[in-house]
């Protein structure tokens, strides 16, 4: 059976965006790969952040991957900094990647431009991500498309290692969503929408008080004209909501075009605040069974247990490949 992992920093509540980019991928894959899920704490250290308050929203991730549908039995879920082979192994594969490589890496970039104090962590973050990937032999990995520049890093890597050092990573594969790799700011909707994103009024954060949903997606940012019609450079804001309500149904863009082609903005935007309430709600409802139930410390327990045997080896056969004692 192929293999899927991807990981989500504990950087703050999840939005709509890390869910229709990563998570929701993940739970419809479920059935078809054999999956790990982590809480990718190591990188949230990355950026200067006092209050991170890394136990309690790593608990809190885990809560909100289950009530997503992420199934226990069907992946292995596990905290990032529980298993230090990934760390161990990064520095392996920093020393296969290049300064040049690193410095074209749009989210070091954008990152970058926000404190000028950036420290190196935030520049050999991807490498750590390659890491991530290439110690469970994986095959594919969900990420919105802001991440698929990292996922070809890790490529680039395994395909580098493999020929230097003869055959050891599997080369893995990004995959996106269809209509939604990428959700975009309500308020401004020609910036990502982001976990750590200054104004609130632009993310729906899934813990958000469903009233404050609905007023966010009423008060979204959208264009002067009145046709719902999907072309995110001129009609970026109008665009994004069609790329929501279309990911959470399951629909196309041109199905979502279609069944508003006589409706204008208003009956449009409540429709999509209608629909990301209904799946939100449902969402919410799961969480609160979650949170403080002690099946998360036994998933944790388990996850744990199993990352570490398989990244064990990969990191052992490493160690071999290059030669150490
Ligand atoms: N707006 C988005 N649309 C689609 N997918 C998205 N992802 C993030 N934002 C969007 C995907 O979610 C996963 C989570 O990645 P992460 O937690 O490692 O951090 P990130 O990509 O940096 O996400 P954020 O929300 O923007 O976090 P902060 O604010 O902390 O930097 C990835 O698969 C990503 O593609």
């Amino acid at each position: 059976m192929k293999r899927m992992l991807t990981g989500l920093q504990p950087t703050g509540v999840i939005t709509l965006g890390n869910y229709i980019g990563a998570i929701k991928e993940m739970a419809k894959r479920q059935d078809e790969y054999e999956s790990f899920i982590f809480v990718a704490d190591l990188h949230a250290i990355t950026v200067p952040n006092m209050d991170l308050n890394l136990k309690e929203k790593t608990r809190s991730l885990i809560a909100l991957y289950l009530a997503c549908g992420i199934d226990p039995n069907k992946n292995t879920i596990f905290v990032q900094s529980e298993n230090e082979y990934h760390t161990n192994l990064s520095w392996f594969l920093e020393c296969n990647s290049y300064f040049g490589e690193l410095s074209r890496m749009h989210q070091f970039k954008e990152k970058s431009k926000k404190n000028e104090n950036f420290t190196a962590g935030l520049f050999t973050y991807p490498v750590l991500m390659a890491a991530d990937i290439l110690l469970y032999d994986t095959d594919v990995v969900p990420v919105g498309i802001d991440q698929k520049q990292h996922v070809e890093l890790a490529r680039d890597i395994a395909i580098r290692f493999n020929n230097k050092y003869g055959e050891t990573f599997v080369v893995p594969e990004p995959v996106m969503s269809g209509a939604g790799a990428k959700i975009m700011d309500l308020i401004d909707p020609t910036k990502k929408m982001s976990k750590s994103s200054e104004n609130q009024n632009g993310v729906i954060r899934l813990l958000d008080d469903l009233d404050v949903i609905r007023k966010k997606i009423m008060r979204a940012t959208t264009d002067s004209e009145m046709n719902i019609k999907y072309d995110p450079e001129n009609k970026p804001g109008i665009s994004n909501l069609i790329t929501i309500y279309a990911s959470i149904l399951n629909k196309t863009v041109e199905e979502v075009e279609k069944e508003f082609i006589d409706s204008n903005y208003g009956t449009f935007k409540k429709a999509v605040a209608d629909t990301v309430v209904q799946e939100v709600s449902r969402i919410q409802d799961k969480y609160n069974e979650y949170i403080n139930s002690d099946l998360i410390d036994k998933i944790l327990e388990e996850g744990k247990k199993k990352s570490r045997i398989f990244a064990k080896a990969k990191y052992e056969a490493v160690k071999n490949k290059v030669g150490f004692y």
